[in-house]
């Protein structure tokens, strides 16, 4: 078959025995997660098996792999992790083949033949302090190596919490003087994916989004998709029942915990979490955090290194219902305000006032 009618995307389902009816209905799924009408499920199909693949440039700053490792995980390749096959990864330090300065020539080539055309992913936090030295890549700044990239990019997506908000790097005291991407990049269309890591399907749904109808999904004001952030973990989260009866494990092994009660006095963040956790979940929707006894750590809300207090239950907010807050020892009272408080926040990001966040909220 000529190179040109080679579809790599086809080629390898069919090494991986992933049937066609199995890849139609990850696409319905994914447009289905995603809110999109009757039919998006097919085009993405469309979109996903032709012949062209769109140029992608990888960049890797301050960060732990974590978020390579979500999208790939290379012990057990899924239709997730295919969807890399369906793009031209022209440069991905963890990735690639290549090293030195045939990798950095890979970049500079894809920069050159697709300018205005290819996309940027960048996961990591970019250090600015002292020159940028806490990071360099072919010995240049991670600075500069982002700041000449995207400079022909169409779209910049920046993935995991590093990327998004700084992350881990950006914990106080932040020594490397860490900054979010978006902190920097104000001339491109980008769009967030906190998650630390971030939920593969999600990483893999906006780049099928953008690889159907040639731009980003709907963002929100901190520019996350809106169909996987537009609620909280707690929105969706199976324990909700316990939580609206008032029934709260005390310890991570007491018996209201074994019976599955709401960890909210343990410290869960997911009243302030806006992420898709609770309702896709991980490892194939195996099962995830909550589901598996321990709190959400919110670790896709900014400064939830410093914010958070893992462990520590979420205070009230500082508003009229603090008086409340005061008074509700325990239980459902509790569970009411908490409540109360996040409709009013969420009628706020509804009016396009403002974002809840962890930080906002754990005061
Ligand atoms: Fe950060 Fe990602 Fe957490 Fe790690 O690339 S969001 S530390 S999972 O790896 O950037």
């Amino acid at each position: 078959m000529p190179e040109s009618e080679r579809n790599p995307l086809i080629e390898r389902m069919a090494g991986e025995g992933i049937s066609r009816r199995a890849f139609m209905k990850y696409c319905a799924t994914l447009a289905s997660l995603m809110a999109l009408p009757a039919g998006a499920g097919r085009a993405m199909a469309e979109a996903l098996t032709r012949a062209a693949r769109p140029s992608v440039i990888w960049l890797s700053f301050q960060e732990c792999t974590g978020c390579t490792e979500a999208i790939t995980r290379s012990h057990s390749p899924t239709l997730e992790s295919l969807i890399l096959e369906t793009i031209s990864l022209d440069y991905h330090h963890t990735l690639q083949a290549a090293s030195g300065e045939a990798a950095e020539h890979a970049r500079e080539e894809a920069m050159k033949q697709h300018f205005g055309k290819y996309l940027v992913v960048v996961d990591g936090s970019v250090p600015m302090k002292d020159g940028g030295v806490y990071s360099t890549i072919a010995g240049i700044s991670n600075h500069d190596m982002l700041m000449d990239t995207v400079k022909g990019a169409a779209a910049v997506i920046a993935v995991g919490t590093c990327a998004t908000y700084g992350g881990l790097p950006k914990a106080r005291p932040n020594p490397t003087g860490a900054v979010a991407i978006s902190d920097l990049v104000r001339d491109k269309p980008i769009v967030n994916i906190p998650g630390c890591p971030p939920i593969p399907v999600v990483m893999t749904g906006v780049i099928a989004h953008y690889l159907t109808f040639g731009r980003l999904p709907e963002l929100d004001r901190l520019l996350r998709p809106r169909a996987f952030y537009g609620e909280t973990i707690h929105d969706r989260c199976y324990r909700r029942p316990f939580y609206d009866q008032g029934k709260f494990a005390k310890t991570f092994d007491d018996a209201g915990a074994r019976r599955g009660w709401c960890l909210f006095e343990l410290g869960c963040k997911g009243p302030v979490t806006y992420n898709a956790c609770a309702s896709v979940k991980w490892n194939d929707a195996t099962s995830w955090p909550v589901e598996s006894g321990h709190g959400c750590i919110g670790c896709s809300e900014p400064d939830f290194w410093d914010a958070g207090g893992f462990y520590r239950a979420l205070s009230l907010p500082a508003d009229p219902l603090k008086g409340m807050a005061a008074a509700a020892a325990a239980g459902v009272v509790v569970g009411a305000v908490v409540s109360v408080a996040n409709r009013a926040r969420k009628a706020e990001v509804r009016a396009g006032h403002e974002t809840a966040t962890l930080a906002d909220l754990d005061k």
